[in-house]
């Protein structure tokens, strides 16, 4: 251990351990618009700017290591005075358009800029002017806004393992994009999301159209107007009213829908049951004959996308399911169209995901149902937020409502998806007792319950299976190298694009957080304990039980894999 001075405290860390973090231990949270810990530390912004006793200049205390008998000071008249400049020189290359900006009150530099009063520009001249990339359906470049943190870069290259960014340009002119600044829609981005929870300022983004398409559609009367929302909404869209990280709000967020005007609110997570029918009994059909094992999980469009761009020859084993949301789409537009007696043309499917891939996902070509879009509009989690606080709810005072029917009902197992290890503990439940006829026991399915990545083994009618979870692209790079050169065997694999799963999603609430990253990881286990509070708060918790996916079944589909399911249902990515 080493001893310090911070500010006149002692403090005792470990060797190796920066002043920023020795400060952090005592509680004082020097700024910093670049650092995320383990993940960027490069002294990139400057404003964590320290002085430390008997050294020259001052030091940038997120890269300087602490020593013996070291003395800090983080607040003195000089430091603040260079902050401030530091501050101040940023902005003088910002658009200055915070009224219209999409990070307007959750932006990094913003909120510096107000804690250091900073009440008018001493250094004014010449700005970089970059256009903005808004081609790709998922995500928004505005590179002016654009302050050479560096956490996109290091957060895409070390956690997602695409390396989409880099510093474009030279001196005044750099700006983070990918190489040549080619458009997001000319590289591998899996449109994760990852690259916006961290950016501190507005300089990336969800593609925002769909908002507009919603309240359009809303306004239509020749609409039919319906919206699914995805599991992990639940346990996170409490935080855009500021309710505590992990409330659930299931039925608050129906009562917001229907004041909106929504002729029917219904559940992603039907869909997700519906995705448990259909993958397990092709799971169990691919283990019979022996065939594409391990299968992989397909219901992540970021992870498809990682698939088509980086391990194309592993495409024939994800499994041929669309994902829930796109499930949901196909039913509302045929099931659902021929229940209600409504001319399927006239339905405008919506879902409010925590995702900005699923902008992608809905657009793609193999995810058209009888010639038409299943998904016409995606939000994400802060722009239903947004929607609801635009009609003036409040979400935290709203009542407790319920789903409509027939797709209002879903188990316990389709909740479970927005967590880590959701979903294969959702398919795992109906497999194995498919397989054997029993219940599989709570103690097997929890195990596989992570935030990175989980193993398990399981005796099935005397054979072993192998099942992996895994959570995050860089993680999943890891375990598909090594499934490739046959160091480890699998029979069904999870895979989530984003940390934590779809509760740490690229679409959910961002934190003006100093290290945003971190909290938005920590948020994610907090947010899939409330799934599964959820799950156990449900009578049903197998996809099979549920009556009206039974009901589904019986009266439309047949059986899972039939020819209709597959019509509507299954797809195969040959990019
Ligand atoms: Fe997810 Fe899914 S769980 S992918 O994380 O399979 O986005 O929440 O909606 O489609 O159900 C996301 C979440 C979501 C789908 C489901
Ligand atoms: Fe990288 Fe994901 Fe951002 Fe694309 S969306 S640039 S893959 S972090």
């Amino acid at each position: 251990m080493v001893s310090l001075e911070i500010d006149g405290h002692r403090v005792e860390v470990e060797e190796g351990t920066t002043i920023l973090e020795a400060a952090r231990k005592i509680g004082i949270d020097i700024p910093t618009l670049c650092y995320l810990k383990d993940i960027n530390v490069e002294g990139a912004c400057r404003v964590c700017l320290v002085e430390v006793e008997g050294e020259p200049g001052l030091k940038a205390s997120c890269i300087y290591e602490i020593k013996e008998g070291m003395k800090v000071k983080t607040a003195t008249p000089r430091v603040i005075k260079a902050r401030k400049q530091i501050i101040e020189l940023l902005l003088s290359d910002h658009p200055f358009d915070c009224l219209t900006c999409i990070a307007n009150q959750n932006c990094e530099l913003q909120s510096l800029a107000k804690e250091y009063d900073i009440r008018g520009l001493q250094y004014r001249g010449e700005r970089r002017r970059i256009p903005i990339d808004d081609l790709s359906p998922s995500i928004v470049r505005e590179p002016e806004k654009c302050i050479l943190c560096r956490r996109c870069i290091t957060v895409c290259k070390k956690v997602v393992t695409a390396g989409i960014y880099d510093i474009n340009e030279r001196g005044f002119h750099s700006f983070a994009a990918p190489a040549m600044n080619d458009s997001q829609i000319d590289t591998p981005c899996t449109y994760c999301g990852q690259c916006i929870l961290v950016c501190p300022t507005g300089a990336l983004h969800e593609q925002r159209q769909d908002t507009e398409m919603v309240w359009e559609a809303l306004a239509d009367p020749d609409k039919h107007v319906i919206i699914q929302t995805a599991p992990s909404i639940r346990a996170t869209l409490g935080e855009m009213f500021g309710m505590p990280i992990g409330s659930l709000v299931t039925g608050k967020v129906v009562a917001a829908l229907k004041r909106l005007g929504f002729d029917k609110v219904f559940d992603d997570c039907f869909g997700a049951d519906v995705v448990v029918m259909e993958e397990g009994a092709e799971f169990i059909h691919r283990l019979k004959e022996g065939q594409r094992l391990p299968q992989f999980t397909s219901c992540c469009p970021g992870w498809v996308k990682f698939a088509e761009n980086y391990y194309h020859e592993l495409l024939p084993h994800l499994s041929t399911v669309r994902s829930p949301q796109q499930v949901f789409g196909a039913l509302s537009k045929t099931y659902y169209a021929e229940q209600a007696g409504i001319d399927p043309e006239k339905i405008f499917c919506i879902s409010t995901m925590p995702c900005i891939a699923k902008k992608f996902e809905a657009r793609r070509p193999e995810m058209v149902v009888n010639g038409m879009r299943a998904v016409d509009a995606v939000l994400t989690t802060r722009e239903l937020g947004q929607i609801i606080k635009q009609a003036g709810l409040d979400l935290k005072n709203l009542p407790d409502e319920e789903y409509d029917e027939p797709m209002g009902y879903a188990s316990g197992a389709g909740v479970i998806f927005g967590a880590g290890g959701g979903v294969m503990e959702a398919t795992l439940r109906t497999v194995y007792e498919k397989l054997t006829g029993e219940k599989m026991k709570p103690i097997q399915y929890k195990s596989i319950r992570s935030d990175s990545y989980r193993e398990l083994e399981i005796e099935i009618n005397g054979e072993l299976l192998r099942f992996a979870v895994v959570r995050g692209l860089g993680n999943a790079r890891h375990l598909l190298d090594r499934i490739l050169k046959g160091e480890v065997e699998y029979h069904l694999v999870e895979i989530m694009a984003c940390p934590g799963g779809c509760v740490g999603g690229g679409g959910q609430p961002i934190y003006s957080h100093k290290d945003r990253w971190y909290m938005q990881v920590d948020a994610g286990n907090h947010r899939g304990n409330a799934l599964f509070k959820a799950d156990e708060a449900k009578e049903i918790h197998t996809a099979h039980e549920n009556p009206w996916i039974q009901k589904l079944y019986r009266e439309y589909l047949g059986e899972p894999m039939s020819e209709r399911s597959r019509q509507l249902f299954h797809t195969t990515y040959t990019k």
